[in-house]
């Protein structure tokens, strides 16, 4: 008898992908749009990589709670995610909050998004329930997770990674031991600790969960009872559990998803202006630190039917050309030229201009003669003639958002102000 394939878990598991939280340090980039819907990469958003894993993995079910600013969030989701089939039995759920009980009432904390859909995740009649963030950058395979869950008898794995101690002020931090149990969780601790031996690093929490969801469903009913809960994973339900049950670390290096092109884990939150700069235009290299043109782990979105990127001669020869660069569909590049740069769908370059380590979201104009280095230009803006951007910190920093490293943010309503101004 020929021996049956090895059943993935996954496909006894559900994806319960947390969308809610706006991702204040982008500044501007989240004044219209929740984090997870900022877009990366020339076509994609953030919250793509979430799901495309989750469906790389195998997983057919999932849920998306979302909160704050949603509309861009929900309607991405809706165009780009849509061919679930019931009949497959596939589901993918958008669950705003509010939506759901009597009395109007927002997610108090992420693990109150869960309990307030727990007729939703009883529905899909699965065994794990695999808790994501919505707004990070990175390849993973889930099921080496789920598999190692179920092999230990966790309670709770949670996915983590080790960064500098200086940087886990923003996670929850954990120390293991070595079997990888978890014997201590502190959530975004002033001063982390270090890993034994490994003082300048530490252990830091993903926000990846996975549940049974039997254990789970118990544990959001008792901490929705609990007064002094503020009904979150990290503060809350993690460190219970890691008091009181058995946690288990698992390392995002054991799981991650790596091409011949990529010579380490590539994890990123992109949180902050410098941040998501850096790693759009890290794209740009010769041998980029994530892939995106990888076959196996594709990651899918919501893309227009556009015309084909067009690269123009001008009526006075001037080139028109990218070096370095990524150039998605229906743009036009006339008679300007790009280094080092991205540009998303529908951008139009004209005569004159260059543009250096440009990140530029969907349908921005960049009109003549105007020169911009070094920065982020949002969605859909009219870069007047002859602006010049990244020469002059201080010029940049009186109109636009200038960021810790450098990067200049521009908006419309930045570009509007200036031109009242002026
Ligand atoms: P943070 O990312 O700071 O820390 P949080 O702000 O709760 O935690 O966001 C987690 C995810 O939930 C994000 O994707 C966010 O969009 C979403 N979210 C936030 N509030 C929500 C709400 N009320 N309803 C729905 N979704 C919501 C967490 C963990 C840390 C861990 C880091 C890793 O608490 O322990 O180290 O993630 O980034
Ligand atoms: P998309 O329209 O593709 O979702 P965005 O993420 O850029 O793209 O848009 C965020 C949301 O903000 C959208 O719902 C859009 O309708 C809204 N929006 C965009 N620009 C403005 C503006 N200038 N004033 C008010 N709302 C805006």
């Amino acid at each position: 008898m020929k021996a049956q394939p090895p059943l993935r878990l996954t496909s006894q598991a559900m994806a319960f992908v947390l969308a809610g939280g706006r991702g204040s340090r982008l500044k501007e980039l989240t004044d219209r749009r929740a984090k997870p819907a900022v877009y990366f990469g020339g076509k994609a958003r953030i919250i793509d990589f979430a799901l495309s894993n989750a469906m790389n993995s195998g997983i057919r079910k999932m849920a998306i709670a979302t909160q704050y600013k949603a509309h861009s969030l929900i309607r991405h989701i809706q165009r780009g995610w849509n061919f679930f089939r019931e009949e497959r039995n596939e589901y993918l759920d958008i669950l705003p909050a509010s939506q759901r009980v009597d009395e109007h009432k927002w997610y108090l904390g992420t693990a109150d998004a869960v309990t307030q859909n727990i007729d939703i995740v009883d529905s899909y009649d699965i065994k794990y329930v695999i808790i994501l963030a919505g707004d990070h950058v990175y390849k993973m395979d889930y099921e080496i997770m789920l598999r190692q869950h179920c092999e230990t008898g966790a309670d709770v794995t949670i996915g983590c990674l080790t960064v500098p101690r200086m940087e886990a002020t923003a996670f929850g931090v954990m120390h293991v031991d070595a079997s990888l149990r978890i014997t201590d969780f502190l959530e975004k601790p002033a001063d982390p600790p270090g890993i034994p031996g490994d003082e300048g690093n530490a252990l830091a929490s993903m926000g990846i969960y996975v549940f049974d969801w039997a254990f789970l469903r118990d544990l959001l009913i008792r901490d929705a009872e609990d007064p002094n809960s503020s009904h979150d994973f990290g503060h809350d339900l993690i460190p219970a559990i890691v008091r009181n049950g058995k946690a288990m670390a698992h390392r995002f290096s054991d799981s991650c998803v790596m091409t011949g092109l990529e010579t380490e884990p590539y994890w990123r939150d992109v949180g902050t202006i410098d941040a998501f700069w850096q790693a759009n235009i890290d794209l740009t290299h010769f041998t980029p630190k994530l892939d995106l043109y990888d076959r196996e782990w594709p990651i899918w979105t919501y893309s227009q039917i556009v015309p084909p990127a067009k690269f123009i001669h001008d009526s006075e020869r001037r080139r028109g050309m990218a070096i370095s660069s990524l150039v998605s569909g229906d743009c036009i590049v006339s008679g300007s030229e790009i280094r080092s740069s991205l540009l998303f769908t529908g951008c139009r370059t004209h005569s004159y201009s260059s543009l250096s380590h440009v990140v530029a979201l969907p349908h921005v104009t960049v009109n003549r003669k105007a020169d911009l280095t070094n920065c982020v230009l949002d969605r859909g803006v009219v870069i007047p003639e002859g602006l010049v951007i990244g020469q002059e910190p201080e010029e940049d920093a009186r109109w636009f958002r200038r960021s810790e490293g450098g990067i200049v943010l521009v908006t419309q309503d930045m570009l509007d102000a200036r031109a009242r101004a002026l």
